[in-house]
C-alpha cells in the first residue's frame, strides 16, 4: 500500500474510533489541521522536481477530499446518534390521557352580588365603593353614632394600630359600607352646588366589611349591599316599593310575604328591620330576617352636605352573605371564605 492510501485508511479508522464530536475534531487536526500530516505532504511539494510534483500534487489532493468525505460522514453520524439518544432520554408517552382545563366559576357570592347590581341598575341606581380602611369619622360619627355607643368598642371593632404598636382610635376596618354613601353623598353635592333642584342621588355600594364576630352564621370579614335614594320627597313608600319589587325578583317570587318590624339605627328615622316568609318550599312560613332600612337621619344627610330641610332619603343595609345562603340553602357561613373546591364546584 503506498504511503498516502496508508494515511487515508489511518485517518478513516481514527475518526471511526471517535464517539465524540469534540473527539473528533482533535483526530481531524492531526490530518488536517496546520501540523497536520497531509498539510505536511503538501508542503513537501515544493522540494520535488517541477515533472514530479504535478501527479504527486493531484495524488495527495485526492487523498484529502477521501479523508474530508470521511470526516464529514463521521460528523453526520456522531450528531444523528447524539439525536437519538437524546430523543431516546426524553421519550414522550403520546398515549398518556391529557390534564384537562380546569373549568373556573363564580363564587356563589359574586353570583348574588351580580344579581342584585342588575336588578338595582335597572331601578336608576350606580354601584360605589369605597375604602376598607376607614377614618372614624366616616363609619361613625357622621351616620350619627354617639360615642358611647357599643359598635365603637375594640370588642365589635378593628381598630389599627400606630408604628409603636398602640391602638389609633381613628382609623379602623369599616364595620359596614355605609361610610361609601357619606362620600357618595359628599361628591354629589359637590358635584352639583349649583344645582337647583340637585338631581337624585341613587346609588347601592356593596363590599367586604369586617366585625369582631365568628361563628356559624358570624364570620370576622363578610359582605354587605347598602343602598341610599336621595332626593327631594323620597318617602318611607318608595322605600317599601323598591324594597319589595327587590326581594320579589331576587328571589324570583311574586307571593313572598314582605314584613317592615319597626326597629333602631342611629343612621335612619324610622328604621325598620325587614323579614320575608317564604310559602312554598323547606322555609316556607317562617318569618326571616334579612335587611335593615329606614328615612336617612337628617344628622346624617348633613354629614353628606346635603340640605336636610329640603332633601330626604332612604337607606338599606343586608348581608350578602346571608342572602346566599338563604338563596342556595347553605347552612355555614364559613364555607363561603375557606376556598373549598368541593363545595364551590357545585355553584358551576
Ligand atoms: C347612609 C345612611 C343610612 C344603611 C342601613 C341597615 C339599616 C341595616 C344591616 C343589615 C344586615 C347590616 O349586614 S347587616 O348586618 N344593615 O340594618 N343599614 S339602614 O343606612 C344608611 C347607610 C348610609 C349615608
Amino acid at each position: 500500500m503506498s504511503n498516502l492510501e496508508e494515511l487515508v485508511t489511518r485517518a478513516i479508522g481514527a475518526f471511526a474510533a471517535c464517539e465524540e464530536p469534540a473527539r473528533l475534531e482533535e483526530v481531524k487536526a492531526a490530518f488536517l489541521g496546520k501540523d497536520g500530516e497531509l498539510t505536511a505532504l503538501l508542503k513537501g511539494l515544493g522540494k520535488l522536481p517541477p515533472e514530479a510534483r504535478k501527479e504527486a500534487g493531484s495524488a495527495i489532493n485526492a487523498a484529502k477530499s477521501r479523508i474530508e468525505a470521511a470526516l464529514h460522514e463521521r460528523r453526520e453520524a456522531l450528531k444523528k446518534s447524539q439525536l437519538s439518544a437524546q430523543l431516546a432520554a426524553e421519550a414522550l408517552d403520546v398515549s398518556l390521557p391529557g390534564r384537562g382545563e380546569a373549568q373556573g366559576a363564580l363564587h356563589p357570592v359574586v353570583r348574588t352580588l351580580e344579581r342584585i347590581e342588575a336588578l338595582f341598575a335597572s331601578l336608576g341606581f350606580a354601584v360605589a365603593d369605597g375604602p376598607e380602611i376607614e377614618t372614624d369619622w366616616h363609619n361613625f360619627t357622621a351616620l350619627n353614632t354617639p360615642a358611647d355607643h357599643p359598635a365603637r368598642s375594640m370588642h365589635d371593632t378593628f381598630y389599627l394600630l400606630d408604628e409603636a404598636g398602640r391602638v389609633r382610635a381613628d382609623i379602623l376596618l369599616r364595620t359596614h359600607t355605609s361610610p361609601v354613601q357619606i362620600r357618595a353623598m359628599q361628591a354629589h353635592t359637590q358635584a352639583f352646588a349649583g344645582a337647583d333642584p340637585m338631581p337624585e342621588l341613587r346609588v347601592i355600594c356593596p363590599g367586604r366589611v369586617y366585625r369582631v364576630d365568628s361563628d356559624a352564621t358570624h364570620s370576622p370579614m363578610f359582605h354587605q349591599v347598602e343602598g341610599l335614594w336621595v332626593g327631594e320627597r323620597v318617602s318611607f313608600a318608595d322605600l317599601k316599593g323598591v324594597i319589595v319589587d327587590f326581594l320579589r325578583h331576587f328571589f324570583e317570587s311574586d307571593d313572598l310575604a314582605v314584613r317592615f318590624r319597626p326597629s333602631f339605627f342611629p343612621f335612619t328615622e324610622p328604621s325598620a328591620e325587614i323579614d320575608v316568609a317564604f310559602r312554598h318550599g323547606p322555609l316556607a312560613g317562617r318569618w326571616l330576617e334579612i335587611a335593615g332600612c329606614g328615612m336617612v337621619h337628617p344628622h346624617v344627610l348633613a354629614a353628606g352636605g346635603m340640605d336636610a330641610r329640603r332633601y330626604t332619603g332612604f337607606a338599606f343595609g343586608m348581608g350578602l352573605d346571608r342572602l346566599t345562603m338563604l338563596r342556595y340553602g347553605v347552612c355555614d357561613l364559613r364555607l363561603f371564605f375557606e376556598g373549598d373546591l368541593r363545595f364551590l364546584a357545585q355553584f358551576r
